[in-house]
């Protein structure tokens, strides 16, 4: 076992967190204190909807060592994940296509993380003494995005989301809570958002409502992933063919020009979910969605869920009588749920009102350089 300086294990820690596959790797304290007021704010305004966790365990978000104690240092890992291949403005601009954003073409990127982060942290127990850690990906109380901004490793920008200079934003984050006595990164303080706000205005639901803040409840990420019940009809013609999550505030996002493609095999597409027609996945059975979606992150919609998304994105793709037609096999469907969506849909193609509601990005593509 080698001993080594703080400087020189903090260096080594890096080092071997890059040799894994993490595309940035930083060292946070555990002091996010100065995050409460405007988590108080957020939270106040109910804009986390039905994420009543969210509201939950307030102090071990603010205070990370209670959550894991004798945490010292927090090791923040960024992975990218955006797949090199896909074709992005064109699905959105196909009504007839599903649009599943970029990060859920593939394998479910908490599986992922964590298991390389347990990879990393075998790595560090084999060159250490005594070394007490726990992974965390997205599950427990951790504000990640403050808190990789305190590693270094970039910052939160008009969309909420944390920007990397060299880098954009298509990359999730994760972390090693430690007891090691690591040299802490330098926070990201800069803000290179300036006087940009494209992604504030391409939003296709106005779900900011103020820059820097976002209403989740209006995000088409909580309507089609997280939010379990009826999608509000407001929102639905707006969904356009985004069927689970959206990632229009990022395509405008200038610093995207900078975004690096996943090295990962993970992330690649599976089942041809980057190219398949809506009416296709609504044409799965329960079975057929369980097995497709076997370890991929679209399985927390549930198989309602998706039925529901799915009858909307048909409800918008100006299809005619073939998509009446498709969405008409399941006007007897047993959820409830599922039924309303449908009609929705059905009535939406009759009338044929989706013309003029189309989301703002499928009428600008040229607002996303970087992609095709
Ligand atoms: C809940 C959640 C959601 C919710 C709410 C999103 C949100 N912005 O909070 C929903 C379902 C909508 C969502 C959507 C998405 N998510 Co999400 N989500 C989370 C989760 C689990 C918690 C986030 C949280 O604590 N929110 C609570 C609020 C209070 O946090 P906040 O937005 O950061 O609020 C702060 C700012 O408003 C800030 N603030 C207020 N005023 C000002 C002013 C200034 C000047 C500044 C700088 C800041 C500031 O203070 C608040 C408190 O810190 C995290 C994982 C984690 N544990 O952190 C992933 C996470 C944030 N999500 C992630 C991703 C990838 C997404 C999507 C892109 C997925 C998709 N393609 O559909 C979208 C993006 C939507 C968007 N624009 O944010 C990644 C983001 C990676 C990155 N590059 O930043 C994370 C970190 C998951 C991960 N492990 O990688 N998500
Ligand atoms: S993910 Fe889509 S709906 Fe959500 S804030 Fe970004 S642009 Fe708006
Ligand atoms: S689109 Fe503009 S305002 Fe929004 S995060 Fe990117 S740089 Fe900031």
């Amino acid at each position: 076992m080698t001993q080594f300086s703080p400087e020189q294990l903090t260096g080594q820690i890096k080092a071997w967190g890059k040799e894994l596959g993490f595309d940035a790797v930083g060292i946070s304290g555990v002091d996010m204190s100065q995050h409460g007021e405007r988590l108080d704010h957020w939270l106040a305004q109910q804009y986390q909807g039905e994420m009543a966790y969210l509201a939950n365990h307030r102090e071990l978000r603010l205070h990370p060592d209670q959550l894991h104690p004798g945490t010292l240092k927090v090791i923040c890992v960024r992975m990218d994940y955006l797949p090199p291949e896909v074709e992005t403005v064109r699905v959105l601009q196909n009504p007839q296509q599903a649009y599943i954003s970029r990060y859920a073409l593939g394998r479910d990127y908490h599986k992922t993380l964590r298991k390389r982060l347990t990879q990393f942290a075998k790595k560090i127990a084999a060159e250490t003494a005594d070394f007490n850690y726990r992974p965390f990906v997205d599950s427990a109380p951790v504000l990640e995005k403050p808190m990789a901004q305190q590693a270094g490793l970039g910052w939160q920008g008009k969309h909420s989301l944390l920007i990397n200079r060299e880098a954009g934003s298509y990359f999730l984050l994760g972390e090693l809570f430690t007891d090691l006595p690591l040299i802490e990164d330098e926070a990201y303080t800069q803000d290179h958002c300036s006087r940009c706000r494209a992604c504030l205005d391409i939003c296709p639901t106005a779900a900011f409502p103020e820059p820097y803040v976002l209403d989740a409840r209006r995000c088409i990420s909580y309507l089609t992933i997280e939010l379990k019940g009826s999608i509000p009809e407001e929102f639905r013609p707006l969904i356009g063919n985004r069927v689970f999550g959206c990632d229009d505030c990022q395509l405008v996002c200038p610093w995207n020009r900078y975004c690096h493609f996943s090295q990962e095999d993970d992330f690649n597409p599976r089942h041809g979910m980057d190219t398949i027609e809506l009416a296709q996945l609504f044409s799965w059975d329960e079975p057929t969605f369980m097995k497709k979606t076997e370890g991929s992150p679209i399985r927390r919609t549930g198989y309602q869920g998706w039925l529901r998304n799915l009858a909307i994105g048909l409800g918008n793709s100006g299809g005619g009588l073939r998509q009446i037609q498709t969405l008409q096999q399941r006007s007897d469907d047993p959820s409830e749920l599922v039924r309303e969506h449908v009609a929705w849909g059905i009535d939406q193609l009759t009338q044929a009102k989706t013309a003029t509601a189309l989301p703002l990005i499928e009428k600008h593509p040229r607002k996303v350089r970087h992609l095709r």
